[in-house]
């Protein structure tokens, strides 16, 4: 396999694990990131001797979101024409089921990234969050369509119009993740769940998660038009610069609505 920058890929018996490799940016997920796990999956798919995806961290963070430095004085063209949605596209194309395993961090397109996926075991440290609101802006590769889905409206709005986070055992109760473990245990988990699929049938398993994500996704194309849409809109607002800005500053924004 190809030597990637960010990311790490290993086998494990019939399972191909991708390990998001950015510790000190938090794992935020640049083009290059996006780019390298998106081919990393398409070649585990092809794969006659991989059954299951994994996708994990480390233990402080899945993954931090999108990288707010690339995207901080992008216009809204700019944000049309960026790699995040294509990325987000292909890996809805990927046939073989794919486990997010998270610990730490689960934020924004990261969250995002962990509901692509077709089932998450979290550490008993995982905190899942949209904090998009704190930027000016709001989720926009499907976190207020998969979310809403799969926590209810209740939850979901507070969490992406006021940042609450949910932990790990408040994602299970509201039926975001498949298993909570100890944090030395989840990635062990996430791949002894993989293998015990990928030792199933392989058709059978192809067609089970299409049809299950059939069932959950029949009304996400409309949605996630609507809420791209939104979400370009912002990055020709005031505050969105404002926000990311502030975020780089690590100062408080100050909101104009403009
Ligand atoms: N991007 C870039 N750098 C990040 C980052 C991010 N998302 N998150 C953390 N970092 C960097 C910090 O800048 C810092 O770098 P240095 O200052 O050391 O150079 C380093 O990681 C450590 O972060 P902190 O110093 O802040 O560490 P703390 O432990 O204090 O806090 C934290 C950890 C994860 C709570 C905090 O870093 C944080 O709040 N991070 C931002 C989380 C966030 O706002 N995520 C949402 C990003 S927006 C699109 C659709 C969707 C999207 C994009 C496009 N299209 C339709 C085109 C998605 C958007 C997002 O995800």
């Amino acid at each position: 396999m190809t030597n990637y920058e960010t990311i790490i890929t290993e086998t494990h018996e019939h399972v191909g694990l991708i390990r998001l490799n950015r510790p000190k940016a938090y794992n935020a997920l640049n083009s290059t990131l996006l780019k390298e796990l998106m081919d990393a999956l398409e070649y585990f798919d092809h794969s006659d001797s991989i059954g299951v995806m994994v996708i994990t961290g480390n233990e402080k963070v899945f993954a931090a979101g999108a990288d707010i430095k690339q995207m901080t004085d992008a216009s809204a063209v700019e944000m049309l024409h960026s790699e995040f949605i294509p990325a987000f596209d292909r890996i809805r194309k990927i046939k073989k089921p794919i486990i997010a395993a998270v610990s730490g961090w689960v934020l924004g397109g990261g969250n995002e990234l962990a509901m692509s996926c077709d089932m998450i075991i979290a550490s008993e440290t995982a905190k899942f969050g949209q904090p998009e609101i704190n930027l000016g802006i709001i989720p926009g590769a499907g976190g207020t369509q998969r979310l809403t889905k799969a926590v209810g409206k209740a939850i979901a709005m507070e969490m992406v119009l006021n940042n609450r986070t949910l932990s790990a055992d408040e994602a299970l109760h509201y039926g975001l993740i498949n298993r909570v473990v100890p944090v030395e245990r989840y990635l062990e988990e996430a791949l002894d769940l993989a293998s015990e699929v990928a030792s199933r049938a392989p058709l059978a398993i192809q067609l089970g998660k299409e049809s299950v994500n059939h069932a959950f996704e029949s009304f996400l194309e409309d949605g996630l038009k609507d809420e791209r849409r939104s979400f370009y809109f912002l990055f020709a607002t005031e505050d969105q610069k404002e926000g990311m800005k502030a975020f780089n500053d690590k100062r408080k924004p100050l909101w104009k609505g403009k």
